[in-house]
């Protein structure tokens, strides 16, 4: 396990089993109010690292140097099988603490760019409709305060993606392509009674942006239909991936700019993730997965990111600690491809 802490380093209290983001006395100023540093963080003792991604400290994670906001948002309402989701981003934040910050295939130290950590966002469980639309204000809210700091939103269920690429395109100077990474469409028009559901959440956004979803292989007939039918949207589906890498250049001609990327970690094959609430065989693996998404960063303005779907299974912690190498690499890449 990597040791990052300097001698002198020093947490805001809560130790290693506390899986959520503390809040900070730096950035914006989250509903529950600001806590106040206790004389007790100046003591010097040996405390765990802090909630923050990557368990950086104060200085490394200070809103105002930060040029990375991390925005956990914990949403479970309309997961249709395996649930546990709203556990995703409190696994991530725990399991990125074990991550090596010194990157060996960028031979860089990423979090040098200084990556904030927002507390977790609640929404209202008045139901998933007004649950998206609270969000929609809030990540709109958060990405101009941000203003050009890099914002990756932890999930959580699909949905969510769906009023954050709408807030990113109301903002966007030219219309927005969605890069989705995910073992499924996500284009019903409803699902189990709801536009708000993760089943329709890529259906939610095809009025503000252009769409290319890559790893598809759970698909309904009028999924494939909407598809076709419409304009600014292609599927690469999982089977056509799988003898070389030819499908990331029709990937990346198809992709305009600028990208938000949303990545449903059940793109990944789930003998490599299999901590997701709808596993489907025949995903992503680890390198080419990678290498799809260095390319990405290199060649298009990415806005702004998010990693959902992650449904941590007690006990397993690789899946927990892939999902926050990923996060950690797509940073990289944002600031070092
Ligand atoms: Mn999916």
């Amino acid at each position: 396990m990597p040791n990052r802490r300097s001698e002198d380093a020093r947490g805001r209290g809560g130790g290693r089993d506390r899986a959520g983001p503390s809040p900070r006395p730096d950035g914006p100023v989250p509903p529950g109010g600001r806590e106040a540093a206790g004389p007790v963080d100046r003591l010097d003792l040996p405390w765990g690292l802090p909630g923050s991604f990557l368990g950086l400290d104060e200085e490394a994670s200070a809103f105002d140097e930060a040029r990375a906001v991390i925005l956990p948002v914990p949403y479970e309402s309309t997961t249709s099988w395996g649930g546990g989701t709203q556990a995703g981003p409190g696994a991530i934040l725990h399991a990125s603490r074990y991550v090596e910050l010194w990157d060996q295939e960028l031979r860089a130290d990423p979090s040098t760019v200084g990556i904030h950590t927002l507390p977790a966002l609640e929404l209202t469980r008045a139901g998933a409709e007004p649950a998206m639309e609270e969000l929609e204000e809030a990540y709109g809210k958060v990405l101009d305060a941000s203003r050009d700091r890099f914002l990756m939103m932890l999930g959580g269920e699909h949905s969510i993606s769906a009023p954050a690429i709408r807030a990113v395109a109301a903002r966007a100077d030219s219309r927005i392509s969605v890069l989705q990474l995910d073992a499924h469409a996500d284009l019903r028009a409803t699902y189990e009674g709801t536009s708000a559901s993760h089943a329709s959440a890529m259906r939610r956004v095809l009025d503000e942006a252009d769409l290319v979803g890559v790893g598809i292989r759970g698909i309904s007939k009028e999924e494939v239909e909407i598809a076709e039918s419409t304009a600014g949207v292609t599927l690469l589906f999982a089977d056509e991936m799988w003898d070389d890498d030819a499908w990331m250049d029709r990937a990346l001609d198809a992709l305009g700019d600028p990208v938000y990327i949303t990545f449903d970690v059940d793109f990944l094959d789930p003998s490599l993730m299999p901590a997701t609430g709808t596993p489907e065989p025949g995903g992503g693996d680890w390198y080419r997965t990678l290498r799809f998404l260095r390319r990405v960063f290199k060649e298009r303005r990415v806005l702004a990111c998010d990693v959902v779907e992650l449904a941590p299974i007690p006990g397993m912690p690789a899946p927990d600690f892939l999902a926050a190498k990923l996060v950690y690499k797509l940073l990289g890449y944002r600031f070092f491809a």
